[in-house]
């Protein structure tokens, strides 16, 4: 007890002395990042010790129970990357003065080691979590796993085992869904093959198709020229109807639907809606092959931007 109470104190000290100063913000937390907790008395000291951490890219001090979360990632410039969390606060590695790591500036650790400052030189102990250890409970399983006031954007998410990159929306139609399929201009070719489908392509930022995890329709609105399409299953088909893909025709039709209507979808024989197939910019004179929405638009008006997305319910 003595000499847990000692160097506590000591580090207390040590931050006097140097007169380091870092620049918190105030109320607020970055989310979606936290590697693991450990206790600490106060948010510098919490800044200090990710200064020891390579895999340390910010910190969340949540002051209630003096607890410092590690985070693996810093926001990027986004207005609401970080949420208001009243208390609490937040600091990113990268605005830390080099002095804050003193003896461990330029550390040799390993990247599942912590520095500590031994007299003028330091040791390396083992992090208290395994680095590719997911810590569940720190870490969201979907967007709806996000705290309130999390703005849509590219989140990493852990659902099962996995580690990967979402994009959430948190605006349009309330909060936490997992967008699967983006259209908005044209530059990524949806005309793609089973395989592709099945593993996802495209760029989050812009168009993509996530995999093929997600199924069955709930429910739509649409808005000018853009339409949003819910999704609240886990199976891979739509109302009985298989998915197809130009090289896997698992269609009603005695033709190839995906191959005449140059898209991906759940075909009868054929369509209604073919919200994968060509990107034509509104208006045009080929037949159901754009981003349709039959009675909505017609099969000759291809929308100009598609949203499809899911939610845990
Ligand atoms: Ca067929």
């Amino acid at each position: 007890m003595f000499r847990l109470t000692f160097s506590i104190a000591f580090l207390f000290v040590w931050t006097l002395c140097e007169i380091v100063v870092i620049e918190k913000q105030k109320d607020q937390i970055y989310s979606g990042h936290v590697l693991f907790e450990v206790p600490m008395p106060m948010w510098s000291i919490c800044a200090q010790y990710c200064s020891r951490v390579k895999i340390c890219k910010s910190i969340n001090f949540i002051a209630a129970n003096k607890t410092c979360q590690i985070n693996d990632a810093e926001p990027g410039k986004s207005e609401c990357a970080l949420v208001e969390s009243i208390g609490n606060s937040f600091v990113a590695a990268s605005t830390f003065p080099q002095e804050l790591a003193g003896q461990c500036k330029e550390n040799n650790c390993k990247l599942n080691e912590a520095c500590t400052p031994r007299g003028t030189d330091y040791y390396c102990v083992p992090l208290p979590i395994k680095v590719s250890e997911i810590s569940t409970q720190l870490r969201p399983g979907d967007c709806s796993d996000l705290p309130q006031g999390s703005c849509s954007g590219v989140y990493t998410i852990y659902p099962s085992n996995e580690t990967i990159d979402v994009y959430c929306e948190m605006d349009t139609a309330g909060f936490g869904w997992t967008v699967f399929q983006s259209r908005m201009d044209g530059t990524v070719d949806f005309n793609k093959t089973w395989k592709d489908y099945e593993i996802g392509f495209g760029d989050l930022k812009s168009e993509f198709w996530l995999d093929k995890s997600t199924n069955r329709h709930d429910r739509y609105s649409v808005n000018g020229d853009s339409l949003m399409y819910f999704y609240n299953s886990n199976t891979w088909n739509q109302n009985g109807m298989m998915f197809s893909t130009y090289d896997k025709d698992n269609d009603r039709s005695p033709s190839n639907c995906a191959l005449a209507y140059k898209g991906a979808w759940w075909y009868n024989s054929c369509h209604y809606s073919n919200l994968n197939g060509k990107y034509l910019g509104g208006q045009h004179s080929s037949n159901a092959d754009g981003i349709n929405w039959g009675t909505w638009k017609g099969f000759g008006y291809s929308l100009k931007s598609t949203k499809m997305m899911i939610k845990r319910q």
